[in-house]
């Protein structure tokens, strides 16, 4: 078989996961806001499943790796967990035993000649410190983190050499202060946009304390993942686009502004203050953001958005929301994802890719997340055992031939991660929907490789298809 699609030299075919949904929570002496989640309010998650045991990752992690290598990955990033690994968050003193698993995970991935990359913040903020600070929206909170993250560097710095800071912060500020989607679940536009900004400043903080470690000096890179979503404008209409616009500078550029340029997007301060809603910084603050961007990025993309102009008028009683600026727009005809309810537009790869190429220094990055979720595969178990996710291998074909085009063109691309090695746990929707290029049967733990994870090994052996 000719192959087409030839990717650059040592390209990273890997995939991406997740601490707290995959390890359970075997031995873990903290709850994250997800666990506690749980713990008060099981029917919010989808037929009443946590993640105490999710893909048991904690017991079986020298199986699964061992897996991820027998389909070829090269690179896999998860995270260590800060309520795992950490005893006292106020003096990120360890739990021994957590240091222990965190050391055989990482020598294990290695030993199976595959690159680890560790993310130090996926969604797990310690409920502990939400009650007692109020989590991200305190600056004190953002401290123990660099405490946390500087443990992560002097522990693991000598064999992990590719870092992460957080795994979608936008998705935090949608999910706990905007959308409702992640404990605590509140609405308030405000604290959003402080949140937000704080989550930079968390960032970029870290950064710095990597710049200062032994990993760094030795050639060790400090990046974050991001989710974008590229926004596209219903028509070319003025108040169309303009509501695209306000779309990509509130959920897109607020991140990808500050952490490859150092500075926040002029257009969005301009908004946010007209409406007495920018945050609260400092000059100091502002210079360690502007002097610690990252290394590389992190390129989650799963769907577009898609906007117009809004078409009630914003209610004046009503408390700040993003949402004052636009409507979300439902292209008529568009592809959907109908498990997941989100829209398949593989084209938006490459706007991605060139975005980062013309207007953000053609920083070297990678896909760190891309992936179909299906709700019952199991239907399409063949009579050897084998289910045929061929949905799925279509969907990354369809969207590595995008980034391919683009590498063509000149993006800086070296690598493509899939969501997800192993079926795992998805925070409320649990185990509805199915990620992995492997299968986990949630009863007896028996994993098979599907349809798709033979597909993979043979593009990361053929470096193309
Ligand atoms: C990303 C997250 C992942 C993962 C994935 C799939 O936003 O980084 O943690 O869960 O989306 O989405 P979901 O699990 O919501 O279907």
């Amino acid at each position: 078989m000719s192959i087409k699609y030839k990717f650059p030299k040592n390209f990273w075919w890997g995939a991406a996961t997740s601490g707290p949904q995959t390890e359970g929570r075997f031995n873990k002496k903290h709850a994250n806001v997800f666990d506690h989640w749980f713990d008060i309010e099981k029917n919010a998650f989808f037929n009443g499943v946590g993640p105490n045991v999710a893909s048991n990752f904690y017991n079986s992690y020298k199986e699964d790796i061992k897996m991820m290598a027998d389909i070829g990955l090269n690179s896999i990033r998860t995270s260590i967990q800060w309520t795992r690994l950490i005893k006292d968050f106020e003096t990120a003193e360890v739990d021994t035993e957590a240091v222990a698993f965190y050391n055989q995970v990482i020598d294990e991935f290695l030993k199976n000649k595959i690159i680890p990359v560790m993310n130090l913040q996926h969604f797990d903020l310690p409920v502990e410190l939400y009650d007692k600070y109020g989590g991200w929206e305190s600056k004190h909170v953002l401290d123990l983190f660099v405490l946390f993250a500087e443990k992560c560097f002097a522990l693991f710095g000598d064999r992990v050499k590719h870092w992460i800071t957080f795994n979608e912060p936008m998705v935090i500020v949608e999910g706990q202060y905007l959308y409702k989607f992640h404990y605590p679940n509140i609405v308030d536009g405000k604290k959003a946009v402080q949140v937000l900004y704080n989550l930079n400043l968390a960032s970029a903080k870290v950064v710095a304390a990597f710049k200062q470690s032994k990993c760094a000096k030795q050639g060790g890179e400090i990046g974050v993942v991001l989710n974008l979503t590229p926004s596209y404008p219903r028509s070319q209409a003025e108040d169309d686009i303009k509501a695209a616009a306000f779309v990509e500078d509130f959920f897109n550029k607020s991140f990808l502004d500050p952490v490859v340029k150092g500075e926040f997007t002029p257009s969005l301060v301009q908004t946010l203050r007209k409406d007495g809603v920018l945050w609260e910084s400092t000059a100091e603050e502002l210079a360690i953001i502007k002097n610690n961007t990252v290394d590389f990025l992190g390129v989650n993309y799963y769907q577009p958005r898609r906007a117009k102009s809004k078409g009630a008028v914003w209610d004046k009683t009503k408390s700040w929301m993003p949402d004052k600026y636009f409507d979300d727009y439902e292209l008529p005809n568009r592809r959907m994802n109908p498990y997941r309810g989100w829209e398949i537009y593989p084209q938006a790869m490459y706007d991605i890719a060139i975005n980062i190429r013309d207007n953000y220094n053609n920083i070297h990055w990678y896909i760190s997340e891309n992936g179909m979720g299906v709700e019952g595969e199991e239907k399409y178990r063949n009579a050897d055992g084998l289910i045929e996710d061929v949905y799925r291998i279509d969907f990354y074909e369809e969207h590595l031939r995008y980034l391919y085009k683009a590498i063509q063109d000149g993006a800086n691309c070296f690598g493509f991660h899939a969501w997800t090695a192993i079926d795992c746990w998805s925070w409320s929707n649990a185990y509805k929907n199915r990620y992995g290029y492997i299968a986990v049967d949630l009863i007896t733990q028996i994993k098979t490789i599907k349809k798709s994870g033979y597909w993979i090994k043979n593009v990361a052996k053929e470096n193309g298809f």
